[in-house]
């Protein structure tokens, strides 16, 4: 597809931030597509012949990074599916990039991004969230030792994304430690000043 055609906004935050819940609420309101990098690997994972599944499943119990060309390789085919199924132009793309070297690379090999949403709030608030739906979310994350690590990881690796980008002015910021309801108003504010 043509990178020139294609509108990503990358979605950023720390686990439990809220990246999946106001995607949901995004896509209705705005039509944009929605990929979670995280979903699209726990499914390559449950995936019986693929190569990957270990290495998955160790990386996101460890809260680390899966290997990059395996986590853009996946995006990019649910963008081409995406695009040759529906037409659609706008993504979403949620808990990716992670790390700046994924974040180079995307821009560089898939097509560049306009927009980063952050969702900010504090680990307090992340953990009793990731607590509660550990209770039925089955996620083999959802546990306080890999919430802890996947902390961790948000703070070293990820953060210096969302100030990569903040000094590029892409960074449209969302405190989302209120309700679902008052986080959305925030966000649309946010991006119906910027999409214009
Ligand atoms: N909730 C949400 N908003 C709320 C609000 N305003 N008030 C009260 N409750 C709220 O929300 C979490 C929980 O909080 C839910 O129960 C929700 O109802 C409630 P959710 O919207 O699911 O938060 P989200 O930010 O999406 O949290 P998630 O756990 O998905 O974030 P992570 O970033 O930890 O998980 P992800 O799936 O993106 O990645 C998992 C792992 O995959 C990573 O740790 C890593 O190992 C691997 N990974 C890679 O290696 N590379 C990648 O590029 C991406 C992932
Ligand atoms: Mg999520």
């Amino acid at each position: 597809f043509d990178p020139n055609d294609v509108t990503v906004i990358f979605v950023l935050g720390g686990p439990g931030a809220g990246k999946g819940t106001q995607c949901a609420n995004i896509v209705r309101g705005y039509g944009f597509a929605h990929y979670s990098a995280g979903d699209l690997l726990r499914m390559e994972q449950a995936r019986p012949d693929s190569e990957f599944g270990e290495l998955i499943k160790t990386c996101i119990r460890e809260g680390k990074i899966v290997p990059m060309e395996v986590t853009v390789a996946l995006l990019e085919n649910a963008m081409r599916d995406e695009i040759k199924k529906t037409g659609t132009k706008r993504f979403l793309i949620d808990g990716f990039p992670r790390q700046m070297d994924q974040a180079l690379k995307f821009e560089q090999d898939v097509c560049p991004s306009k927009l980063v949403l952050f969702f900010d709030t504090t680990e307090d608030v992340m953990l009793k969230r990731l607590l509660r739906r550990a209770e039925t979310s089955g996620r083999e994350d959802d546990n306080i030792e890999s919430i802890r690590k996947r902390f961790r990881t948000f703070v070293e690796a990820s953060m210096p994304v969302v100030e990569y980008y903040e000094k590029l002015g892409k960074v449209v910021k969302v405190n989302s430690s209120n309700s679902v309801d008052e986080v959305y108003e925030e966000v649309k504010k946010g991006l119906d000043e910027r999409l214009k």
